[in-house]
C-alpha cells in the first residue's frame, strides 16, 4: 500500500515567531491521527524549533534542500549530517525553484539524492516541465530525463526512501493548477517509467505527490485520481486553516 502524504513547503517564509505561531495553530487544528502522513518543510533557521515543537506529534519536519558533500568549504551550505544531528531525516530535493534559480542540474541532484540515501534519509524528489516544454508536447520526455538522470541509477533498496513530487513549473505559485486529468496522465506515465526502469513493486509502492497551486478548493479532486498519492503544498501551507483542510 502506498503512503498518502501531504507536505507543506514553506519556502523562504516564516521567521522564528511566525514558525511558532503556525505550528501552534497546526497542533490545535489538525486531527490527532491524520490518515495521511503530514510533513512541513520550514527554512533552515526554523528547522530545529519546528522539530522540537512537533516531536510528540505525527507531523514530520523536513528540510527544503541540502548539499551533497559531507563537509568542507561550501560557504552557506548545510549537510546531511547537520540535518540529522537536529533530528531531521527528510529532505526536499530538486524543487524547480532550486533548479531554475540555483542552477541545480539532474547530475547535481543525483549526487544529493545519493548522499541522502547513504545517510538513510527520506527524499521528496521534485520534477516537472516548464510551460514551453508542455506547449511543445515534450512534457513526457522532460520528466523521463529528470528521473532517469537523477534517480534510475539508485539500487532498488533505496526506493523505500523516495517520494516523488510532480510539479509542473507553469502551475507553481501562479494560481494555475494542472487539471486532475493532466496530473493523472503524468503520474500514470511516471509509474510506468518506474515499472520499466526499476520494477513493478517499486512502481506500485512509490508515492507520487502533485504540487502546483493546490488549495482547499481543488485538493480533493486532484487527490482523488488513482495515481496521485497526495500533494506538495506551497502557498496554502502557510495558513493553518487551509493546510488542515487540504490534509483532511
Ligand atoms: C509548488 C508548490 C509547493 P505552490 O512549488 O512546492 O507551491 O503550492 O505555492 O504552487
Amino acid at each position: 500500500m502506498r503512503k498518502k502524504i501531504v507536505a507543506g513547503n514553506w519556502k523562504m517564509n516564516n521567521d522564528l515567531s511566525e514558525t511558532e505561531e503556525l505550528i501552534s495553530q497546526l497542533k490545535l487544528q489538525m486531527v490527532k491521527d491524520p490518515e495521511a502522513t503530514v510533513m512541513v518543510a520550514p527554512s533552515f533557521t526554523s528547522l530545529y524549533p519546528a522539530f522540537q515543537a512537533l516531536k510528540d506529534t505525527p507531523i514530520v519536519v523536513a528540510a527544503q534542500n541540502m548539499n551533497a558533500a559531507k563537509s568542507g568549504a561550501y560557504t552557506g551550505e548545510v549537510s546531511a549530517l547537520m540535518l540529522k544531528s537536529i533530528g531531521i531525516n527528510t529532505v526536499i530535493l530538486g524543487h524547480s525553484e532550486r533548479r531554475a534559480q540555483f542552477k541545480e542540474s539532474n547530475e547535481m541532484l543525483a549526487e544529493k539524492v545519493k548522499t541522502a540515501i547513504d545517510n538513510e534519509m527520506d527524499v521528496i524528489f521534485c520534477f516537472g516541465e516548464e510551460l514551453n516544454e508542455r506547449k511543445a508536447g515534450k512534457h513526457f520526455d522532460v520528466v523521463e530525463t529528470q528521473l532517469k538522470e537523477s534517480l534510475f541509477q539508485l539500487p532498488k533498496s533505496a526506493w523505500k526512501n523516495i517520494i516523488l513530487a510532480y510539479e509542473p513549473v507553469w502551475a507553481i505559485g501562479t494560481g494555475e493548477t494542472a487539471s486532475p486529468e493532466q496530473a493523472q496522465e503524468i503520474h500514470a506515465h511516471v509509474r510506468s517509467l518506474l515499472e520499466k526502469n526499476v520494477g513493478k513493486e517499486v512502481a506500485e509502492n512509490t508515492s507520487i505527490l502533485y504540487g502546483g497551486s493546490v488549495k482547499p478548493n481543488n485538493a480533493s479532486e486532484i487527490f482523488a485520481k488513482d495515481d496521485v498519492d497526495g500533494g506538495l503544498i506551497g502557498g496554502a501551507s502557510l495558513n493553518a486553516v487551509d493546510f488542515v483542510k487540504i490534509v483532511n
